[in-house]
């Protein structure tokens, strides 16, 4: 099993509890004064809650649903106090949040493992490509990195900065090659030389969209071809200071190619963490990572226990 992506440690958990401080001390400005005492719960409380959740960027409809419960469970005296109703909101959270994966392929013993990494120009997929070749270098794994994203020449020598900085094997072509041909490279590679893992950067460009589509699909049947069962991760890299934004790009790409996890990239950077609930609730599929900074240690596996505590605590 690749451990990368199962459980952290401490101190990977306290990287994920710093990573939402600005959330955390937004939502805390706004609502510190509900949680605290045992101040009963009022219409007006409520408004003050809907406004603090809309304000991390929860989403319209989360919002709604977790409000709706709650509500019911005043009128049923269910619910009285302000700590009651913060553990209420923690366990909904909580609840939201575990999303099975929804591609059990059976990846855990393939090898190579194909990664691919999805999500359009900026986000962070190289960054994070990097950060998750050095993980699996740290647990002992051999690495090839693919620059598939062949549509600009600086993105290859962006992706061999990673490779050296994390011991990986970078595979490419020319600038303006086939992406699924590197795919091809890089997978043959690998399975030459045993390697454990291969994560391949795709390009991100929006206003050829469907060129872009067809170009992933092409590199999925590419490796599906070399390796079975390959790609056996698809990762979505989202960019969290985008907010509600960047959903409506996640979703074109959920919709074409089989996107099996998400990488939730700036964390540090947004006070409006809550996304994290709305994409998890909005497109039905788990958060793998999050990105809590531009350093090669600063990618962190997401756990939603720690995630929601931290919000409140
Ligand atoms: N603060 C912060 N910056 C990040 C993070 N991930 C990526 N970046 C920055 O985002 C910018 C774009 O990253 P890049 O990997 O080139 O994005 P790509 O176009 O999707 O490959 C770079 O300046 C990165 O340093 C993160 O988790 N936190
Ligand atoms: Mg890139």
């Amino acid at each position: 099993m690749f451990s990368i992506f199962g459980k952290s440690g401490p101190s990977l958990l306290e990287r994920l509890r710093e990573s939402v401080s600005k959330t955390r001390s937004q939502l805390a400005a706004k609502v510190e004064e509900l949680f605290t005492g045992e101040r009963r719960i009022d219409p007006a409380l409520l408004a003050k809650l809907e406004n603090a959740l809309l304000a991390a960027d929860l989403g319209v409809r989360t919002t709604r649903e977790i409000l709706a419960s709650v509500r019911e469970k005043v009128e049923r005296n269910a619910l009285s106090d302000a700590a009651q109703l913060k553990n209420e909101l923690k366990n909904q959270l909580v609840a939201l949040l575990h999303t099975e994966v929804l591609t059990a392929n059976g990846a855990g013993e393939a090898t190579p493992r194909v990664i691919f990494v999805v999500g359009v120009n900026g986000v962070g997929k190289t960054t994070t490509i990097g950060k998750l070749a050095n993980r699996l270098r740290e647990e002992g794994r051999s690495v090839i990195l693919c620059a598939a994203d062949t549509f600009r020449a600086a993105a290859s020598e962006q992706l061999d900065i990673w490779a050296e900085r994390s011991g990986a094997m970078l595979i490419k072509q020319k600038p303006g090659a086939d992406p699924a041909a590197v795919v091809y490279d890089a997978l043959a590679a690998a399975k030459a030389r045993a390697t454990d893992a291969v994560i391949v950067d795709t390009a991100g460009r929006l206003h050829t969209k469907s060129n872009l589509m067809a170009e992933l699909d092409k590199m999925k049947r590419t490796a599906a071809k070399l390796v079975p069962g390959a790609p056996h991760d698809v990762l979505l890299v989202m960019d969290a200071t985008t907010g509600q934004n960047g959903l409506q790009q996640a979703r074109e790409f959920t919709s074409v190619v089989g996107v099996t996890g998400i990488v939730l990239t700036k964390l540090d950077g947004t006070a409006k963490g809550g996304i994290v609930v709305a994409i998890v609730r909005e497109l039905g599929l788990p958060i793998r990572f999050v990105g809590v900074g531009e350093k090669i240690e600063d990618l962190v596996p997401f756990d939603p226990e720690t995630f929601v505590n931290s919000l409140f605590d």
